[in-house]
């Protein structure tokens, strides 16, 4: 067997639901974020997410399609397009673009940037309405009762918490006006019906189990409209009224794919709509029930992410004023080692904390010591001993073994982000000890050049690997040894490296200090 085919012939033994490596279409999107103030970390940390997803599903093979954006319209935008003194129109457009800002600097690879107030958007939010308006599940009525500006979202007395709004525990806004109403009581047996059937219905499995349960105490109709303020999309039967701003919201995930065209015929349903725990019911209930009103197929998967809380424990939240600012915290130190920081430190599913002591260890010792040490020596020896082209040998057998990448491969099925970044770490770890091991500087021969080949293929798949967690830092490490990061089965059928002349890219992640 050839030397470079062992890499693939390892790889095509992992089998991962029989649809790993299968071709097709992988659909993500986030929350669309609130720009009535700036973004926080909580927005930073679902895009990250959302973006190793993408990306690791781009390594695999598959036609992704990633959507995020901005959610412009409603009373709580309203409000603070009013307090700094412009439009809302004018104050959306200066908000949005730190939205964009942020995904830049975080190196988000979305493939669309959705504003909710763009004409394309609102036209198809409408036709919506009126679909749902002419299945018969829409109905004139008057809403009396609870509601938080803050979350946008109607309470009934039993949801409230000391009478005051569940999720940021302020007082509720009474109101009592004309509205329209959905059915949304109509679904509620065949949305417990498809939690039923459908295993990754919502994910992690606890949060299915919340819903399920708040179900059970019954599904009250939906006020999708509302009267006593414009900014919204016009209600297409009733111009007097502007969509409930979750209805006008929910709806970007199918505009963004420009429903009803080929784009959307493509990528419908969605693999993964990401979001934060408190909008599952928005994500489940209200939107599942909207979609098979309007005969629409259901998302495959809500993927629902913990919480970022300050060390003090508190959720972090715009609302609280006690958000760490993301543009900033890019500023001052590596995105790469921030991201790889986060998706490290919190089991992806649960709440965490974030710590810039943490950070920093973790740069310091993983990514400085252990990542960058490793490249680096690589990389020097190749230059020492073989006047830096990478010479021709046979893989060590025993180091390839260390590489599980059969766990990994399930890991990142089972959204376990942090234990498949935890398994690549390790096979990290285990090259540096093969080095210490082997004593390559004591060596001379086809045994020096084994040693090198084999630690020049594992930095390889190790670029690879880490490519949706840490791009930038991986891919450098790519170019140093001649190759450009594409996707799996490029890579591993691709021929091997002997031959290929190395760049030295110096310092991979510099230590840092607060
Ligand atoms: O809810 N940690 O917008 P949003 C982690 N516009 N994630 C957090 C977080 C935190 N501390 N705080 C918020 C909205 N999030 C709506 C969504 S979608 C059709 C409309 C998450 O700006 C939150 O759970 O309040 C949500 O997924 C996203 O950030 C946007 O929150």
């Amino acid at each position: 067997m050839s030397k470079k085919s062992t890499f693939l012939t390892f790889f095509a033994k992992v089998k991962i639901r029989g649809d790993a490596l299968s071709k097709g279409k992988f659909y993500i999107t986030t929350a669309i974020d609130y720009p009535s103030s700036n973004p926080h970390l909580g927005h930073a940390y679902e895009k990250l997410c959302a973006d190793v997803l993408a990306r690791w599903h781009r390594l695999l093979g598959k036609e992704v399609f990633f959507l995020t954006g901005t959610d412009e319209h409603g009373i709580k935008i309203m409000r603070a397009a009013e307090k700094a003194n412009m439009s809302p129109q004018e104050f959306v457009d200066m908000q949005s673009e730190k939205f964009k800002e942020l995904c830049k600097l975080w190196n988000i690879s979305y493939d669309r940037f959705i504003r909710t107030t763009e004409a394309q958007h609102i036209k198809i939010a409408q036709e919506i309405f009126k679909k749902i308006y002419e299945n018969g599940d829409i109905y004139l009525g008057k809403y009396v009762g609870k509601y938080c500006p803050d979350c946008e979202t109607f309470y009934t007395e039993k949801d409230l918490v000391n009478g005051k709004c569940p999720v940021h525990n302020k007082p509720c806004e009474i109101v009592s006006e004309e509205s329209y109403f959905f059915r949304l009581s109509k679904y509620k047996e065949k949305i417990l019906e498809y939690l039923e059937k459908n295993e990754l219905s919502i994910w992690p499995a606890g949060k299915k189990e919340e819903i399920r349960n708040r179900l059970k105490n019954g599904l009250l109709d939906l006020s999708v409209s509302r009267t006593s303020f414009d900014w919204g999309v016009p209600v297409p039967i009733n111009p007097k009224h502007v969509q409930y701003v979750w209805v006008d919201a929910l709806i970007n995930y199918i505009s963004g794919i420009d429903y009803p065209s080929e784009r959307f015929k493509r990528f419908w349903p969605a693999d993964v709509h990401l979001i934060g725990k408190d909008i599952v019911w928005h994500h489940t209930v209200i939107w599942w029930s909207l979609l098979m009103s309007a005969n629409i197929e259901l998302p495959k998967t809500v993927l629902v992410h913990g919480f970022i809380q300050t060390a003090g424990g508190e959720k972090m939240s715009k609302s609280k004023g006690n958000v760490i600012d993301p543009i900033e915290l890019a500023k001052r130190y590596n995105v790469d080692a921030i991201r790889y920081y986060l998706i490290r430190e919190i089991p992806f599913g649960e709440d965490g904390y974030f710590s810039e002591e943490k950070l920093i260890e973790r740069n310091n010792t993983e990514l400085a010591n252990d990542l960058g040490n490793l490249v680096n020596r690589t990389l020097a020896m190749i230059e020492r001993y073989f006047n830096s082209t990478i010479p021709s040998g046979s893989l060590d057998n025993a180091l390839k073994e260390k590489l599980r990448l059969q766990a990994i491969m399930q890991h990142m099925q089972n959204f376990e982000l942090h234990l498949a970044l935890a398994e690549i770490m390790q096979f990290v770890k285990a090259c540096n000890q093969y080095i210490n091991e082997k004593e390559p500087w004591k060596k001379q021969g086809s045994e020096l050049a084994d040693i090198i080949y084999t630690l020049a293929e594992s930095l390889r798949v190790i670029a690879l690997l880490l490519h949706p967690f840490i791009p930038t830092s991986a891919e450098r490490i790519a170019n140093s040894l001649g190759i450009k990061i594409t996707n799996f089965e490029d890579i591993f059928s691709g021929k091997g490296l002997a031959g290929n002349r190395i760049e030295k890219i110096g310092i991979l992640f510099e230590k840092t200090k607060r």
